[in-house]
């Protein structure tokens, strides 16, 4: 029986990934290097340095550790500009319906993001006080496909992991919900995300009735 819902960001709630991309792509230019649509992909629920890493790779770069720390920050800051201006309309349709009709059947509901920025996204969106828990880039130090991530937003749940469902974008996303002997609805195209439980197109596309067939 599924007693808690636990929530990736960043493709799940809201498209973040966007700004991350004209952040990513503003440093890359700095280096010649050309970020594409496809290219950005690959950037998707990984975190910030080793989305530096992919980047520099596609320039065939390799810098020191203190400058790559001082390339993220910088990133970061253009980042958090940007986010000043995400809205609560930006919220994925069916999104907030669909928390709202899991706290109804007494489901607790965390989020669980790579993000060190999670916190403000989500007060920019005004949802912070729909989840229960929050877990975030800066409490782990192991990145998905880890499960750690999703191990420790349910114990801050107090729910055993086999107990939880997990609503994930990324491949990555989905391999550590699995990896923490989790259930998984994956969000975006089967082909990629055929490991999980079920696939749906969109977050808000899930019934809280479908929690059974799980
Ligand atoms: P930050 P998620 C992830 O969010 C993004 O998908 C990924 O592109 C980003 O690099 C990562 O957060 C770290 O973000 O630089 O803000 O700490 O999908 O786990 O919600
Ligand atoms: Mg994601």
């Amino acid at each position: 029986m599924i007693k808690a819902a636990i929530f990736d960001l960043d493709g799940v709630i809201i498209d973040t990934a966007h700004y991350h991309y004209i952040a990513w792509k503003r440093l890359a230019s700095e280096f010649g290097i050309t970020l594409t649509h496809e290219n950005n992909e690959m950037l998707k629920g990984v975190s910030r340095m080793r989305s530096l890493e992919i980047i520099l790779s596609l320039g065939n770069l390799e810098l020191p550790e203190q400058q790559k720390e001082q390339l993220a920050e910088k990133k970061n800051k253009w980042f958090v500009e940007y986010i000043e201006s995400i809205r609560p309309e930006e919220i994925f349709p069916g999104v907030i319906e669909l928390i709202r009709n899991l706290k109804k059947q007494n489901i607790k509901v965390g989020l669980a993001s790579s993000s060190k920025n999670a916190p403000r996204v989500i007060e920019l969106l005004g949802i912070a006080k729909d989840f229960d828990t929050l877990v975030d880039g800066t409490m782990i130090t192991h990145s998905k496909p880890d499960p750690e991530i999703f191990l420790l937003a349910a114990h801050k749940l107090g729910i055993a992991p086999n107990e939880c469902v997990v609503f994930e974008d990324a491949e990555a996303g989905v391999e550590a919900a699995l990896a923490a002997g989790m259930k998984c609805v994956g969000v975006g195209f089967v082909e990629q995300l055929g490991n999980a439980n079920k696939v749906v197109a969109r977050t808000g596309d899930f019934k809280t009735s479908d929690l059974e067939r799980l």
